[in-house]
């Protein structure tokens, strides 16, 4: 199939999932077990089974395509990314992924490829983290890392649990680990991704060969401190949660600067209860993401905000807490897998290069334990999770040539 037909069945399906969002004209607002997530993942299935694959949606919330290989248990080689979105994001995070997977068993039916494994192409749920703070429950539950308790700790910013927004979903909670995968039964694992920064796009580059992914520690801190009048407390008796939190919040930045290798900090998110203009804030929630190639930084930086909390909270006379919402070291990934797209890459006469992802992705949380690799694909002006967030469809088409050039010497070897 020529990368004209390709781009336009690529273009087809994306256009068609970006009505999938609670923010209509304002970006791609698709949270799990949410209506968005159910009309997207009724999408996907029926796509894929146009696509000839056997579907179905597991106790997690995934939605699994599989293509059969003469041996159906063989370790099988698994494609796929995301189909939920941050709030207010793009229209390619994620969901372009899943589509290149279905358009990768296109291709390898329609080049007659004979797989000895079987090809799995998988939408999984929650990768963000946006509705309930943490990040990966799709891709961990198939790894087996998510369980009851884990879905009724985390609770979204209406107090809903993961446990609750499940059932109200159709889904129970309670089977949670069936969602999980046989150790050994997934051999390799592959993901097409937007960028989601300037690096290809500034240097007019087609292709991203993906070699490593960030490590990412992400918190939400509570500092506790006393409501009071805002005209009529004297300064020495406030506890102001507020003037503890910013002085451990302004320097988060800094120490992420000072490392001057990449590493990565910020607070996306501050809350003051109640909230009152005229009222010392009684207590402050706010996030801390944390990322770095080096795990060490991360947990420097860690370690320094816990310091610093208690110098500044003990100053004020306060308290406060820290909820862990994601702990998750970086990973390398598959040299094999790189070397293979390459030389295509090479071949096709593609414009490629090896980088780094600054973003975490379920292959972050997948090739922790599997071999993984991810292609990237450029992103206009580096812009994503916002709405002005735009690649080429011709840009996908030329992933997915190249995705299945690798998935075909994979399931044929
Ligand atoms: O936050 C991230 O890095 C990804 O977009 N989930
Ligand atoms: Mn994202
Ligand atoms: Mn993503």
């Amino acid at each position: 199939m020529g990368i004209e037909e390709i781009t336009g069945r690529v273009a087809r399906d994306l256009e068609h999932l970006k009505q999938f969002t609670a923010t209509p004209g304002d970006g791609c607002t698709r949270l799990p077990f949410t209506k968005e997530a159910r009309d997207a993942v009724n999408f996907l299935t029926e796509t894929m089974k146009e696509a000839g694959l056997t579907v179905h949606e597991d106790a997690a919330g995934n939605v699994i395509g599989v293509l059969e290989g003469e041996d159906t248990q063989a370790p099988c080689v698994m494609m796929g990314s995301h189909y939920d979105s941050v709030i207010n994001g793009g229209d390619f995070d994620g969901i372009a992924g899943v589509v290149c997977g279905i358009e990768v068993a296109r291709q390898l039916k329609e080049n007659g490829i004979k797989p000895k494994r079987n090809f799995v192409v998988v939408g999984f749920c929650d990768e963000e983290g946006m509705r309930f703070g943490t990040g990966y429950f799709g891709s961990g539950a198939m790894l087996g890392n998510r369980d009851v308790e884990y879905c009724k700790h985390y609770k979204d910013t209406d107090g809903i649990s993961i446990y609750d927004a499940m059932k109200g979903y159709g889904l129970d909670p309670e089977k949670i680990q069936d969602a999980k995968w046989p150790e050994g039964s997934i051999g390799q694992f592959l993901e097409a991704h937007i960028e989601q920064g300037p690096v290809l796009d500034a240097e007019n580059i087609e292709l991203g060969l993906v070699d490593c992914i960030v490590g990412i520690q992400r918190y939400m801190v509570t500092v506790h401190g006393r409501a009071d009048h805002a005209g009529t407390t004297p300064m020495d008796m406030r506890l102001d949660a507020v003037d503890a939190a910013t002085k451990v919040i302004s320097k988060i930045a800094d120490w992420a600067r000072e490392k001057a290798d990449g590493t990565v900090a910020t607070t996306g998110y501050i809350n003051t209860v109640p909230g009152g203009m005229n009222i010392v804030a009684e207590k402050v929630e706010f996030t801390v993401d944390i990322r770095s190639s080096k795990n060490e930084n991360i947990n420097d930086i860690a370690n320094r905000i816990r310091a610093a909390l208690d110098r500044e909270v003990k100053a004020m006379g306060g308290s406060y807490e820290i909820d862990t919402k994601l702990v998750i070291t970086p990973v390398a990934l598959s040299e094999e897998m790189l070397q293979i797209m390459e030389d295509d890459c090479k071949e096709r006469g593609y414009s490629y290069k090896r980088m780094p992802s600054g973003a975490g992705h379920d292959a972050l949380e997948i090739g922790q334990v599997i071999p993984t690799v991810m292609l990237f694909v450029p992103s206009k002006e580096g812009r994503s999770h916002c709405p002005v967030e735009f690649t080429k469809y011709s840009d996908f088409a030329k992933a997915t040539v190249i995705m299945t050039g690798l998935a075909e010497k994979l399931l044929t070897r």
